[in-house]
Parts: C-alpha cells; sequence; structure tokens
C-alpha cells in the first residue's frame, strides 16, 4: 500500500551575486575610484499552501529544486539582477520538517499560506563600498553569500476536527456515512477502511443561519500494537494527531470487556505519541438496535461517569442517540475552541512580563566553537556567513573578516579552546588554516 503522503526533498536557494571590484575610468580623471557594484540577492525557495492538491506524489517523483543565483555587480555601481524565488506548492495539511535536526520549518494548515524554506544568499558587496580615507582605491570585493540548502522531509496530514477512532468493525465508517456526505467502504469484516475518510457533519440549518459545521475522519480501525505496525501498522495513526477531539467508537456486540477494548485503544494512542493520550475523547457505544449492544450499556455508561468521559449509545440503523452524540461533539468542540482564543489571547501579556525590557543579543550572533580531528568548527550563523561572503584571495577582505571576528570574540574563544598554528578551523563549508600570518 503507497500512501503519497510522505516525501523527502532537498531544496537549494540561489547563490548571491559576487559584488563588483571595478575602477572607474574617466578621460581626464587620472584616478578613478572604485565603482563596482553589489551582487543581486540570489532567489529564495518557499513552500506554499494550494487548495488544489492533495497529495505530494509529484515530489515523490522530482526530489530536487533549485532557485536562481543573484547576477554579479557591474561597473558604475551596477547592481546584479536578483535571483527568481522559486515556490513549491504544496496541499494545505503539509507539515515541513528539516531532515537533519527534526525543527519544523513550516505548519501549512490554510491555502495561500507561504513559508520560507531555504534562504537565498545576499549579494556580495562591490568595492565602491570599501573606501576609506587611507585606501582610496579598494579592489576588494565581496563574494555573493552560498543560498541555503536543505533536505526536508514533507508530510501529509489530514485536517480533521473530529476523528473517530476504535477497534476494527466497531461502526466507524457507518458512522461517517450516517453524519455526512461520505460514502466510505462498509462490510461486516475488520480492516475494511485501510486509508482514511474525511466527510463535513452540518448540524442546524444553513438557510437559518444556526448552522454549525465540522470534519470529521474516519481512521482505519486499531488494535493491539498499531503504534509498532500490528494491523494496518501506524502510517495513518499520525492523522489523528491532527484531531482536536476524538469519538472512540466501541463496538456494541463484541465479546470483549468494552472497558478493557477502550483502554487497549487508548495505550496504543498514547504509545505513538505521549500527547494524544489527553486528547478530548467522547466514548460512544454503538449497534444499540441490537440486544447485546444495550444489555453492555448499563455497565459502560457508568464506569465513563466515574472516569470523567462523557459518553452517548448510538445506532446507526436506527438514528438512535446520533443527534444526541452530533450536539454533544459541537458543544464540546465550540468549547475547545473558545478555550483556546482565550489562552492565545492571555498569552503575550504573559510573554512580555516575563521577559522585561532587557535586550538579549541576536540568535544569529551566537555562536559555538567544537573540536574536529585537526582543528576545530565554528558553528554561528552570522559568523559562517560572514566568512563565505568573503573573498580568501583579496588581503583587504581577509583583513576586515579577521577584525570583525575579533570584535565578536570568536578569534579569542578559539584561543582559549586552545587552538594552535597549523589547525584548521572550519566555518560552514569553509576551513581556514591558524597561522601567525592570518590571525
Ligand atoms: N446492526 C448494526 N450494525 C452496524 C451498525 N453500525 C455498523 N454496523 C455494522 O458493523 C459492521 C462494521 O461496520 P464498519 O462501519 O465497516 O466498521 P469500521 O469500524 O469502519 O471497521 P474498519 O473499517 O474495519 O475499522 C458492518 O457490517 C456494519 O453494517 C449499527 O448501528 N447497527
Ligand atoms: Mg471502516
Amino acid at each position: 500500500m503507497q500512501f503519497y503522503d510522505r516525501a523527502k526533498i532537498i531544496v537549494r536557494a540561489g547563490r548571491g551575486g559576487n559584488g563588483s571590484s571595478h575602477m572607474r575610468r574617466e578621460k581626464y580623471v587620472p584616478f578613478g575610484g572604485p565603482d563596482g557594484g553589489d551582487g543581486g540577492r540570489g532567489g529564495s525557495v518557499y513552500l506554499e499552501a494550494d487548495s488544489g492538491m492533495n497529495t505530494l506524489v509529484d515530489y515523490h517523483y522530482n526530489p530536487r529544486y533549485k532557485a536562481t543565483s543573484g547576477g554579479s555587480g557591474g561597473r558604475q555601481e551596477m547592481h546584479g539582477a536578483a535571483g527568481d524565488d522559486l515556490i513549491l506548492k504544496v496541499p494545505a495539511g503539509t507539515v515541513a520538517r528539516d531532515a537533519e535536526t527534526g525543527e519544523t520549518l513550516a505548519d501549512l494548515t490554510e491555502p495561500g499560506q507561504r513559508v520560507m524554506v531555504a534562504r537565498g544568499g545576499r549579494g556580495g558587496l562591490g568595492n565602491v563600498h570599501f573606501a576609506t580615507a587611507t585606501n582610496q582605491a579598494p579592489r576588494e570585493a565581496q563574494l555573493g553569500e552560498p543560498g541555503e540548502e536543505r533536505e526536508i522531509e514533507l508530510e501529509l496530514k489530514l485536517i480533521a476536527d473530529v476523528g473517530l477512532v476504535g477497534y476494527p468493525n466497531a461502526g466507524k465508517s457507518t458512522l461517517l456515512s450516517v453524519i455526512t456526505a461520505a460514502r466510505p467502504k462498509i462490510a461486516e469484516y475488520p480492516f475494511t477502511t485501510l486509508t482514511p475518510n474525511l466527510g463535513v457533519a452540518i448540524i442546524g440549518d444553513p438557510a437559518r443561519g444556526d448552522d454549525y459545521s465540522f470534519v470529521v475522519a474516519d481512521i482505519p480501525g486499531l488494535i493491539e500494537g498499531a503504534a509498532e505496525g500490528v494491523g494496518l501498522g501506524y502510517e495513518f495513526l499520525r492523522h489523528v494527531e491532527r484531531c482536536r477531539l476524538l469519538l472512540h467508537l466501541i463496538d456494541g456486540i463484541s465479546e470483549k470487556d468494552p472497558w478493557e477494548e477502550f483502554e487497549a485503544i487508548n495505550r496504543e494512542l498514547e504509545e505513538y505519541d505521549h500527547s494524544l493520550a489527553g486528547r478530548p475523547q467522547i466514548i460512544v457505544l454503538t449497534k444499540m438496535d441490537l440486544a447485546e449492544a444495550r444489555d453492555r450499556w448499563p455497565a459502560l455508561k457508568r464506569r465513563a461517569e466515574e472516569e470523567g468521559y462523557p459518553a452517548v449509545a448510538i445506532s446507526a440503523a436506527t438514528n438512535e442517540g446520533v443527534q444526541e452524540l452530533l450536539n454533544l461533539t459541537s458543544q464540546r468542540l465550540i468549547e475547545m475552541r473558545r478555550d483556546e482564543a482565550e489562552a492565545l489571547a492571555r498569552q503575550p501579556m504573559a510573554a512580555v512580563a516575563a521577559t522585561g525590557p532587557t535586550l538579549r543579543p541576536q540568535p544569529e550572533d551566537t555562536y559555538t566553537i567544537e573540536r574536529m580531528p585537526g582543528g576545530f568548527r565554528v558553528r554561528g550563523k552570522r559568523i559562517e556567513r560572514l566568512v563565505a561572503m568573503t573573498n580568501p584571495a583579496s588581503v583587504e577582505g581577509m583583513e576586515r573578516m579577521e577584525a570583525q571576528l575579533r570584535k565578536l570574540g570568536v578569534l579569542q574563544a578559539l584561543e582559549d579552546a586552545g587552538v594552535q598554528p597549523g589547525d584548521t578551523v572550519a566555518f560552514g563549508k569553509v576551513e581556514l588554516l591558524w597561522g601567525e600570518e592570518m590571525f
């Protein structure tokens, strides 16, 4: 079975154009000053949620994407052209993570939402910027900054307010077909549903304007061991992560103890993702048109009340309890939305109070130094950028870089860490040799 709801891609932003090192030449001006312009910035790569897409299948087959580089600067202070941005369309509900660090880069829930995932390199400065009182004819120009490159894991999650979970045959697909226009396959054998089905439940009357709707996901049946891949495995369990409220269906006519079934499924959810254990749930006993179900209901209802879960008994065949379930579900959703909105409204105030007015260093400025075979590695966004943009063939450029590294405390920190002449010091992809002449 193949789900096209995951893909791994490599994106590369465009390199910034090099700055120009050009000297003005005019007929009657004996000493032309520098007039080399700046390089253009490289194109960035964005992800954009698009309502017309529903799978990641295209990315499965084409995993590499690259934005164009910026143009070089020219004479007479001409700027290089900016590289074109690259916009990759993905379905709404796509989450993008950095494959190396696992950091979430984008969580695109609404169509039109756009997030940058690889920043284009800055253009290098032309030599026109480097003239000083003592050096009127600098040859130094910066190189363009390399564009960011990343490996990205894309994952498409269904976005549903309500998830139907439970053992195979509990009646999940049947309930979906009764409360929404969806027509999923229904059968008397387990594992009928192989991929999640979605439907929209509407209660009230749109004509009167008192309607309320929510999206329901019918999830394939779960069994013990699902979190480790037993049964249909856990491929679709991640769809449950997005559901704000779970309707936990318990088969009215199964031979097992209903409460044990309920707890077994909850253990699988918790094992898969700890936060799922606390997801609000409504217990739903199904098939109340049958005598076995009716016999089991009083004990289950009592137990649910003791444990603090709302519980409803339904029959999809006679519609008994279905309206009650829909009312309870929409009520809970409305309460949850209100609680979330209130929590959100409180947040910024609390954050201001906690951080106070103190200025903190920009995270870009921070760096770390670690030992590696043959020398040291310095990691830090701004510092790596500074080094990448310095042309190692330019003495002036290297001096400027050195001065900035000294100002940022990096040279001292390297010395404190025990750097010796002849050691390699790596900054991103650039490796420099630590020597008397250089630093
Ligand atoms: N009598 C009766 N039978 C029902 C009711 N709801 C579901 N069923 C039957 O129970 C069986 C399983 O129903 P499904 O809706 O396919 O169950 P499911 O939970 O989606 O099962 P999986 O997709 O395998 O996980 C089918 O034969 C349904 O007709 C009900 O309210 N009353
Ligand atoms: Mg089903």
